[in-house]
């Protein structure tokens, strides 16, 4: 029945079950040495075999016979959901329903935020892409399914060795009925800095063309001046555009007076008159308390007059109850995370709020069985990842200390490890907090908050006091980012950046305050397109590198070295995203069988007989068996 049912899937009906042309079809071309795609998918699971995985190594391993996870199975076929309101009637009549519902919307971002927050955004898209029916199938009603952007985008291309468009247009083929969802930082696009103008947009524009449909854009330091660009690009491209302010400091505490009410209901007027669909209230460090929310969701819904969605964080422990006290004063739409990937430095547990609210006025009506059905999914895909757990034991009032976004907290906690610094985390924290007074008070969400991570790290690491730091007679060499910041490249915090930290990092030069973008020049996207062809041609025996689309194209833009280098790697090890995720982080153990799909139909069985001794070249043999036939590939033993 699972199979019929699959068969069924309009996913498999309406043929957009595609794949992206590299990954996929190079028996299109003819090459000159061109080494097939099975021996490279091979040549990567001995090296990974022989070697390891450098982002595994020293890490918790899971259990060797661990099971590649189930998907629940399909409850009928997907109902007509968000996504067919905004493919027939466009962004404004998808907020005109949101306002017109009584019961409380949900978003889920297990796809990613609840796995940047926890797993260090490690988690591939094979995990995703095959619970994606069982969205569409069994949960219809969501509102969205965050699943793109933010760190996301980085980190498939730098660590997990695949294409995170084809991520989108995958999961986009399977979830035809619920809007899927993207974090953007504004001009900031998915990078740490600003790009020009025409990257944004041409960013913009090939995202909603591959599969996004609400794009939720903020700014790192609040500046709706940054955000125009993106905002206006997702309104020409017919999406719902999700304005957003991001909240900070506490606007009962009258000596955090900087971050008031006025100023939250200000800058919500400002987003609807910049043309935002939908109010975004993007809370990543988890900081709005229950109270508060009630005061600050119920003037904006009053004095602004959009649909408000509002996201947190579950650091604190408290994000549940911010969400119920926000529910209670009419906010619209909230993120929460599957059960098994929630809380902590995730979002709240959905679960948990659909049952909070069961039988009232807000009830979401969301079916629970379906939802721990989903969350068993997903907590047998956790297991793989256990590598990348944090060991973060408890929720701590401390956030409200440091203030730190949940998906740096994690990340900050391992670069504190990697310098030597982890013992010292508490020390750290007080830094951070230390750091923010001193830029003046700033919100702090990438990339803001990672050039605060960065100045924290080293005045932990180097011994000095913010008294130290602003002494003009101490002699302090500020981390890059901080330089960057300070002259303005960020753009402008409210109130502005303070004078004598400004002057001192900057040693004088003159701090720009005019809106970054403005004066980029913009990118020739066609000289770009012809360069990155060249260079991806220069080493290559294969004609697929020529190619170059605008998925790849705005790929290369946003990190040129990122791209390159893997580029590099899919030469030589082929598309292995459909690796088990086991193999792709540990390799095979002898006498293990796994099959991986190579193109959509075409199954390759692959089972490790040996792992040979390594010869006076430095080689390893490992010895495979291959749809029943011997294969030995040699790899380098730098183990
Ligand atoms: C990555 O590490 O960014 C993605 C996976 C590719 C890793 C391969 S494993 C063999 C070789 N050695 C490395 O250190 N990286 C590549
Ligand atoms: C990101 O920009 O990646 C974030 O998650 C900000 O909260
Ligand atoms: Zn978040």
């Amino acid at each position: 029945a699972f199979v019929e049912n699959l068969l069924k899937h309009p996913t498999f009906l309406n043929n957009t079950y595609t794949t992206k042309f590299i990954d996929t079809t190079p028996e299109l071309f003819t090459f000159k040495k061109r080494r097939d795609r099975a021996t490279k998918i091979l040549t990567y699971i001995a090296d990974i075999t022989v070697n390891g995985h450098p982002e595994t190594a020293g890490r918790a391993k899971p259990a060797a016979d661990i099971k590649v996870p189930k998907p629940p199975a399909l409850r009928g076929e997907p109902m007509m959901g968000t996504r067919n309101l905004l493919e027939q009637q466009g962004p404004q009549a998808v907020a005109d329903w949101m306002a017109a519902q009584t019961k409380l919307l949900i978003t889920d971002t297990t796809m990613r935020d609840g796995h940047q927050s926890l797993l260090a955004t490690r988690m591939r898209s094979i995990d995703m892409i095959r619970v994606t029916p069982a969205y569409a199938a069994n949960m219809g009603s969501l509102f969205s399914v965050e699943c793109w952007g933010g760190a996301t985008f980085d980190v498939a291309y730098r660590f997990l060795q695949e294409c995170p468009w084809q991520r989108l247009r995958d999961i986009r083929a399977a979830l035809p009925n619920v809007m899927t969802q993207m974090l953007l930082r504004g001009s900031n696009g998915v990078g740490y800095t600003n790009y020009p103008d025409n990257v944004v947009q041409a960013f913009v524009a090939r995202a909603a063309e591959t599969g996004v449909d609400v794009f939720r854009v903020f700014d790192s330091l609040n500046w709706v001046e940054n955000m125009r660009v993106a905002m206006d690009a997702v309104v020409e491209a017919n999406k719902l555009c999700e304005g957003s302010i991001c909240y900070t400091g506490d606007i009962l505490d009258p000596n955090r007076a900087k971050y008031d009410l006025a100023y939250y209901v200000g800058l919500g007027k400002e987003l609807k008159a910049a043309g935002a669909h939908v109010l975004g209230l993007k809370d990543m460090a988890g900081l709005l308390k229950p109270a508060a929310a009630r005061v600050l969701v119920k003037a904006l819904k009053e004095e602004v007059g959009l649909p408000i969605h509002f996201h947190t964080h579950d650091t604190s422990g408290l994000g549940g109850a911010t969400i119920l006290a926000a529910a209670e004063v009419g906010v619209d739409v909230v993120d929460c995370a599957m059960d098994s990937l929630s809380g902590n430095t995730s979002q709240p547990t959905l679960g948990s709020i659909v049952e909070a609210l069961r039988n009232t006025d807000r009830d979401t009506g969301l079916d629970v069985g379906v939802i721990r059905e989903i969350s068993n999914y997903w907590e047998a895909v956790r297991a793989h990842y256990a590598a990348f757990e944090s060991g973060l034991q408890a929720p701590a009032s401390e956030v409200y200390l440091h203030e730190m976004p949940g998906g740096q907290f994690t990340n900050l906690k391992a670069q504190a490890r990697s310098l030597g610094l982890e013992e010292r985390w508490h020390e750290v924290a007080q830094a951070y907090a230390d750091a923010n007074q001193m830029f003046g008070d700033i919100v702090k969400v990438t990339p803001s908050s990672k050039v605060v991570g960065d100045m924290a790290l080293m005045m932990v690491a180097q011994g000095l006091t913010r008294a130290q730091v602003e002494d003009p007679a101490v002699e302090v060499s500020f981390p890059d980012s901080v330089v960057d910041m300070l002259r303005g490249n960020l753009g402008q915090p409210h109130g502005g950046w303070p004078e004598a930290i400004t002057k001192k990092a900057l040693k004088g030069e003159v701090p720009s305050t005019a809106r970054p973008g403005a004066h980029l020049p913009p990118v020739d996207m066609e000289a770009a397109r012809m360069k990155l062809a060249t260079d991806l041609h220069v080493g290559s025996d294969e004609a697929e590198e020529e190619t170059v689309d605008d998925e790849d194209l705005n790929g290369y833009l946003m990190y040129p070295k990122v791209f390159m280098d893997y580029r590099t790697r899919h030469r030589i090890y082929g598309p292995v995203r459909t690796l088990p995720t086991r193999t792709f982080f540990y390799g095979m153990e002898p006498g293990e069988e796994i099959t991986a799909e190579i193109d959509p139909g075409k199954t390759l069985e692959l089972r490790l007989q040996a792992v040979g001794e390594t010869t006076d070249d430095g080689d390893a043999r490992v010895f495979f068996e291959l749809n029943g036939q011997p294969r030995v590939i040699r790899v380098p033993n730098r183990a």
